[in-house]
């Protein structure tokens, strides 16, 4: 698939959710970096977002073993059924950001597994990637607000999973 300037913000949003899940994680840093000092979370008016709720979330991954930690992440884009990802899927579109962003911050502690040397990008998540970096900012944030957003469970619209119980 190529990807041209035409593509909007809403295929690109697909194009992202298409990849495969490590290759999701993968690109989400990418652009984590990229993005780097842009992101203030101090912002003034910085709306819906709730950072106690998104640290408490966080807390509870800081308690786990990297591995764990991992297997986390690729839960929530897989919206595998958990306790974490029913609580995560009761935040606000933006508080998952935030909590997105706080992962990558603690991944560059070392307190989150942190993202190893020497992995590449795929050829398909090079190109979503310099089609990201084409939007402006505000379109930019919506994009990662609507990426963040289905992960997880929405625990007010979820079946009852006999499964986990949950
Ligand atoms: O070993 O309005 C692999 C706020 C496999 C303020 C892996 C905001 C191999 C309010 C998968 C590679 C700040 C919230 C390992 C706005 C392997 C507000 C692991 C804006 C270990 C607008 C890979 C917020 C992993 C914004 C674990 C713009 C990868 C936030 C993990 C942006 C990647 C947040 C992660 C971004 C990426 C967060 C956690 C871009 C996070 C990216």
């Amino acid at each position: 698939m190529t990807y041209t300037q035409s593509n909007t913000a809403n295929e690109l949003l697909q194009a992202f959710q298409g990849l495969e899940t490590d290759q999701q994680l993968a690109l989400f840093w990418y652009i984590y970096k990229e993005m780097g000092d842009s992101i203030t979370p101090a912002a003034p008016g910085a709306s819906t977002v709730s950072p106690d709720i998104a640290e408490g979330l966080l807390n509870q991954v800081l308690e786990m073993s990297h591995e764990e930690q991992l297997q986390l992440q690729r839960d929530l884009i897989e919206r595998k059924n958990s306790l974490i990802a029913r609580e995560y899927g009761a935040m606000s579109d933006t508080t998952k950001l935030l909590f997105w962003y706080r992962l990558a911050q603690e991944m560059e502690t070392n307190r989150v597994v942190p993202f190893p040397a020497n992995y590449d990008l795929s050829e398909q998540a090079q190109q979503v990637f310099q089609q990201i970096k084409q939007l402006d900012f505000g379109q930019q944030i919506t994009v990662f607000r609507d990426y963040v957003a289905p992960m997880g469970v929405d625990p007010s619209t979820a079946e009852h999973d006999s499964e986990t119980g949950l």
